[in-house]
């Protein structure tokens, strides 16, 4: 289903005259205010399409009803949120969950809804039902050539759909590693995963960029041979100029210092994109900004400074994408929380005086650094992010729109109340 702009247009006159008044407080106490709201405008998070239906724990699944039956579907919503807050306009497909049948008739549909298509991810974390051999132990590390060739072979024919969709990345997330102390050598584990890998940079068109993603633990308890930002580079450093470093927020041991790790990967020229998402004990799959908005807000501090410095492009430098599938929420819902999160982080970062910050850490004033953190950090820009969504034709308040519209009803009425998003 698609929303009908004029719905998006009569909510928007509704909420005007508020809004109007928050902005023009909000314009008096943030300088460059135009150049902000411009940046948001253009700042596009891209949406997985693991993420449009409820994921579960392995107690248990509780779907919402009206969940994306295919790929179409899942394009649809989207779409959906994309209509909404005008600042989604990718998707990130998953193989073999999201194998199009006819590919032009996909991104035909996709381009209807505003949409391209970001990262291709693979999957070798579990056996599929015709599948020769499997990855219980593994499956670029195994121990079994046969075993490492399927998977490699697997991951070139993702890159194979991704060129055809017109996609320009690969993300290699690795469940690889072991559950018991002797059960894998690490340094055998991470060289056939180092060769495996370098097969299937081999197959990337010049104009894509490979992402390996790490992960601290989960499924394995043990060791996981791609399991921090340490090992990532290794891999990326390795491979070459097409290989990077993604940093998904969940997948790192409490307390990491994720800005840091972040800092130093886009110094190197490494860091290539992001999984957002939000977690208190580990890879929880919680809504972005849900339990450390803090944090966020100082992973944005240190990407724009890095970017800064680099030169790089905000909204193309790197790749933006959620990564979450959480067990309780209306996954539509859910989404547009993040991506206001996401928005707001990195409007407040935006906000960062950088040449006074500067001074302060040159002057080892800590309390004026903090000091000017914080006060970005607390300042309300909220306004500036509604404002940019506006503009670029979405709600003012996206989930109360959704809600208003009944949009979740629609969706049950229209694919049932039982149905399963593929994959999940
Ligand atoms: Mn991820």
């Amino acid at each position: 289903m698609k929303l009908e702009e004029s719905k998006i247009i009569e909510h928007n006159q509704d909420l005007i005259n508020l809004h109007q008044a928050k902005l023009s407080f909000a314009k008096t106490i943030i300088p460059d205010h135009e150049t902000i709201i411009s940046k948001l405008i253009d700042f596009q998070i891209a949406i997985p399409s693991w993420a449009l239906g409820n994921g579960g724990t392995r107690f248990g699944r509780f779907p919402g009803g009206g969940e994306p039956r295919n790929l179409e579907e899942k394009i649809e919503d989207a779409g959906l949120i994309h209509q909404l807050n005008r600042s989604g306009n990718a998707i990130s497909l998953h193989i073999p969950w999201d194998i199009p049948k006819d590919y032009q008739a996909i991104k035909s549909h996709a381009e209807a809804h505003g949409l391209r298509f970001d990262a291709m991810n693979s999957n070798t974390f579990q056996d599929q039902k015709d599948q020769k051999e499997s990855y219980k132990y593994g499956s670029l590390q195994h121990v079994n050539p046969a075993v490492r060739k399927q998977a490699i072979d697997h991951n070139i024919e993702v890159i194979r759909h991704g060129i055809k969709l017109g996609s320009k990345s690969l993300t290699v997330w690795l469940a690889d590693g072991s559950c018991f102390p002797g059960q894998l050598n690490f340094r055998q584990a991470f060289q056939n995963t180092l060769e495996s890998l370098k097969e299937i940079y081999a197959a990337l068109p010049d104009d894509w960029k490979m992402f390996v993603e790490y992960k601290a633990y989960e499924p394995n308890f043990y060791s996981t041979t791609v399991g921090d930002w340490g090992q990532s580079l290794l891999y990326a450093s390795k491979l070459g100029p097409k290989a990077y470093t993604l940093v998904d927020l969940g997948h790192h041991l409490p307390n990491a210092n994720i800005e840091q790790i972040v800092s130093l990967l886009l110094m190197e020229g490494k860091l290539g994109g992001f999984h957002f998402n939000d977690s208190k004990y580990g890879d929880d799959d919680l809504t972005a900004g849900s339990i450390k908005p803090y944090q966020l807000f100082l992973i944005f501090n240190e990407l724009i400074d890095g970017m800064d410095e680099r030169k790089m492009n905000h909204a193309t430098g790197l790749a933006w994408m959620i990564d979450a599938s959480h067990n309780i929420k209306d996954p539509l819902e859910d989404l547009l929380q993040s991506v206001e999160a996401i928005m707001i982080a990195y409007a407040q970062a935006l906000t960062v005086d950088r040449k006074t910050l500067k001074e302060a850490q040159q002057n080892n004033d800590v309390v004026r650094a903090q000091e000017i953190l914080q006060n970005s950090f607390r300042t309300d820009i909220r306004p500036l992010v509604a404002e940019a969504r506006l503009r670029a034709g979405g709600a003012l308040d996206p989930i109360a729109l959704f809600r208003k519209l009944n949009v979740r009803e629609e969706l049950i009425r229209e694919r049932g109340r039982e149905t399963i998003a593929s994959g999940l």
